[in-house]
């Protein structure tokens, strides 16, 4: 019998300063029961809580950990940058080394500002967008998340889903009537977006692999459909790639799928672990940020020399390794383990992957847009998700997650992760 007494210990401490315990939603475990466990010490593909049970991780801190956790160049990286102080408010060396090695990993990105989370990153490159055009509305896709700023929460997926109620408390309606959401994949419904809304549009924002309702993937022309469609309609196209980028290929989705977006944010990985954020694109808008242009955008840690040297040791060691052939194989070996374990318990799942994210889906439907991922069976996905943390294997604690490998899982992971899928869907 796993033994988790200590992490209930430290929940209980939790929850009388903390709200929910948590200082994000989602770790709450509130879509899958339970209690969440305490981790202090994570290394690779592998996780160990409070109370000593060593998990296989794939969750990897929702993106960061490509390279799995504790990697050693990147720890080295933060050490030598902490010894000369934790931060300066002044422009450091690595900032201008982080800026160059995101413009020469995504051509696309011409200059970029450097933010502390990915909602800042989002929330940014909407205002961005906004003052560039000298227009107001933007459209979003249902289930696509780009942070908690006001005007992006509203039918958000990530923790904001999986609570049931897309949209946030304290939004005041005036604060997202400039909102427009659209379905996923549904070209139709972006069509009619702009034709009753013309010439209003500022930007449209998109994940181009939607990561946050479990996992669906852009249909085949859709992407190059939204480049035409907001091109045409004086609308920038706002790739939203903080967990997509660096991820899918060293420049990210938008490399993967040849797309050329006018704006994209980051995230996650180009923090190397540190609270990171970017956004940036053509040098012709991003000069409209002050303190050359107007539109207004600032930070106290923006380009904080210790989280640039993380990032900047994960940039270039997945620069140095090429992870990405790794990741492919890994991801395929998943895969096709994880089919073959619900076919044969007769499981219906439907598996989403892209790369080193995947999703599963209790649903024998196709998964393409939210509407879809809604149908899932979310009680099966909650026996799946303990009976797998039981066997030790922690996947993300919500149907409306991403699951992410790490050039640090082995085959052995995958075939371990396999095996105790094939047991425990035969319990569902
Ligand atoms: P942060 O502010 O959490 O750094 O980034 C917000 C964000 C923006 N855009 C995308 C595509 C994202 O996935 C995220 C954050 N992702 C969630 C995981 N689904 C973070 C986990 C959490 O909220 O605790």
């Amino acid at each position: 019998m796993i033994s988790r007494a200590r992490s209930e210990q430290l929940f209980a401490e939790a929850l009388k300063y903390i709200p929910g315990g948590v200082n994000s939603p989602v770790r709450a475990f509130r879509a899958v029961g339970g209690q969440p466990f305490f981790v202090n010490r994570a290394k690779g593909a592998h996780v160990w809580d409070v109370d000593g049970n060593e998990l296989i991780d794939y969750v990897g801190t929702w993106g960061p950990a490509i390279l799995g956790h504790a990697h050693p160049k990147i720890i080295k990286a933060v050490q030598q940058a902490a010894e000369q102080g934790t931060s300066f408010g002044i422009p450091n060396p690595h900032e201008v080394t982080m800026a160059k090695l995101i413009c020469e990993l995504v051509p696309n990105v011409e200059k970029v500002r450097m933010t502390n989370s990915g909602t800042e990153a989002c929330m940014s490159a909407i205002r961005l967008a906004r003052g560039f055009t000298k227009r107001d509305k933007i459209i979003k896709f249902d289930g696509c998340y780009h942070g908690h700023a006001d005007s992006l929460l509203v039918k958000a997926g990530s923790g904001a889903l999986t609570f049931g109620h897309p949209d946030s408390a304290g939004v005041p309606a005036s604060f997202t009537q400039h909102t427009i959401v659209v379905p996923y994949n549904d070209p139709e419904a972006l069509r009619a977006a702009f034709a009753a809304n013309s010439g209003q549009v500022a930007g449209v924002i998109i994940e181009p692999v939607a990561g946050n309702a479990g996992l669906y993937v852009p249909k085949p022309g859709y992407l190059e459909f939204l480049r035409e469609i907001t091109a045409a309609n004086g609308a920038l196209l706002i790739f939203d790639e903080v967990m997509t980028g660096f991820r899918l290929a060293a420049g990210g989705a938008q490399q993967r799928f040849g797309i050329k977006p006018d704006l994209s944010c980051f995230g996650k990985i180009i923090g190397g672990g540190l609270p990171v954020g970017a956004f940036g694109g053509r040098a012709d808008i991003m000069d409209y940020l002050a303190p050359l242009g107007p539109v207004y955008q600032a930070g106290t840690l923006s380009g904080n020399p210790v989280a640039m040297a993380a990032g900047i040791a994960a940039l270039e060691e997945l620069k140095a390794t090429n992870a990405f052939d790794l990741l492919e194989k890994l991801g395929a070996q998943l895969e096709s383990g994880l089919r073959d374990a619900a076919k044969s318990a007769s499981v219906p799942v439907t598996f989403n992957r892209c790369g080193s994210m995947f999703c599963g889906y209790f649903t024998d439907q196709p998964v393409h847009n939210l509407a879809d991922a809604m149908k899932s069976d979310r009680e099966r996905f909650k026996k799946y998700f303990h009976g797998m943390l039981d066997a030790g294997v922690y996947l993300a604690p919500s149907q409306f997650e991403a699951g992410f490998i790490s050039a640090a899982h082995s085959t052995e992971d995958i075939d371990r992760t396999v095996a105790a899928a094939a047991k425990v869907m035969k319990s569902l």
